[in-house]
């Protein structure tokens, strides 16, 4: 999608993603059905969105600028997109983007917020430059641990002091080769609702660090500590509670990488299958991780097949697997998957530990055919 001068299409969910579930359309909030997320490579229409507030209005890419700067920031400086895009190498990376609270509408008892299903994931690719680049140029201080984000996106309540959302990542994972600043989705300019002109993708971890619109990169000396890095907000109980628990503060953990989970992208729940065989694909992914296998089941778990699964495109990719299934004779049959990162953990088949707020669920995915 083009660069557009007004947000227009900012208030029109359905018509820029018609194909999108809409959980909340002020601000929009929107999920992909699994069976539109069978590509390798998402297609900007079937991203899923979350914003948390109102998206700027102004997002001219030949005014926007980007300033660098915090307690441990050497020289801090002020980018043009222009200057990003002369003085920095540009990098194409697919990455995965996972909201954290995706699965979110499972929990018991419910958690507040967007009540997604299983949508709030995809994997397109991002074109940008490097946050470690960017950093080595504007001088990193020793006591440099966090790089936090600032954006243009403006407050529900209209208070134009008030900050949306700052979220970061430590410093280790902002300096990681995939870490960008990115200006393109899928070769276009980024799109406003995806944060246009300028974002941060920090792939693996949950979508709330990769901040849309951004206008700053602090280098903190201190975990950055801006709106919803504390209290339940993208946290979870460092140990595991029962659930409806009320969690003390310094209970609650920052979420890292995202866990191991997978999606039966074909086919769709609901189809007729004609015969005893089917096959079936999906997509895989394990946050920092590889996913080392996917395993399916027709009966409930009682046995389990090895589906075929690609190597990632680029690391922080998720990964396409497939399956050729077969049922015993006509009937109703549910196909389960269940994917294992490289430190042997697979994806549990009911809800694991709850948490106040209902992040990371990563249950295996169902999907019901008539075997006819
Ligand atoms: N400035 C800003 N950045 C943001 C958000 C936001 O509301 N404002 N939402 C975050 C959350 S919670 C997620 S999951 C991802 C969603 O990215 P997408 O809408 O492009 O899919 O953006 C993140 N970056
Ligand atoms: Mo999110």
């Amino acid at each position: 999608m083009p660069w557009l001068p007004f947000n227009a299409h900012a208030m029109q969910g359905e018509a820029v993603k018609p194909d999108l579930r809409v959980l909340n359309d002020r601000p929009l909030n929107a999920e992909t059905p699994a069976h539109l997320l069978n590509d390798a490579t998402t297609p900007t229409r079937y991203l899923f969105v979350r914003n948390n507030g109102n998206p700027p209005v102004d997002t001219n890419p030949e005014e926007w600028q980007l300033r660098i700067e915090g307690e441990s920031c050497v020289r801090p400086t002020t980018f043009s997109i222009d200057e990003l895009k002369e003085r920095f190498e540009i990098v194409s990376y697919d990455l995965q983007l996972e909201c954290g609270g995706n699965g979110r509408s499972e929990f018991r008892p419910r958690a507040s917020g967007n009540q997604w299903t299983t949508g709030a994931i995809g994997c397109p690719r991002w074109t940008g430059v490097r946050v470690k680049d960017v950093l080595d140029y504007c001088g990193v201080k020793e006591d440099a641990q966090y790089v936090g984000f600032l954006g243009a996106d403006t407050h529900l309540s209209g208070d134009p002091n008030k900050v949306v959302i700052s979220r970061g990542v430590p410093v280790e994972k902002a300096r990681e080769v995939e870490s960008l600043i990115a200006f393109e989705l899928n070769g276009e300019p980024i799109p406003l609702l995806h944060g246009a002109p300028l974002r941060l993708v920090c792939g693996g971890w949950p979508g709330s660090v990769s901040g849309k619109w951004l206008t700053h990169l602090l280098i903190r000396d201190r975990v950055h500590d801006g709106p919803k890095m504390g209290g339940n907000s993208y946290r979870v109980p460092c140990a595991p509670v029962a659930p409806g628990t009320e969690v003390p503060d310094d209970q609650m953990c920052i979420i890292e990488s995202m866990p191991v989970k997978s999606l039966i992208t074909s086919p769709r729940s609901g189809m007729t299958v004609n015969g005893s065989q089917l096959d079936v694909s999906g997509q895989a992914w394990a946050g920092d991780l590889k996913v080392t296998s996917v395993h399916t089941s027709v009966d409930f778990g009682q046995t389990w097949q090895a589906a075929e699964v690609a190597a990632p495109r680029n690391r922080l990719a998720w990964q396409q697997w497939r399956a050729r299934v077969h049922f015993p004779k006509p009937g109703y049959y549910e196909i389960w998957a269940r994917a294992t990162d490289e430190l042997g953990r697979s994806q549990p088949m009911l809800i694991p530990g709850w948490n106040p707020k209902g992040y990371l669920n990563n249950a295996a995915h169902r999907t019901a055919v008539q075997s006819v």
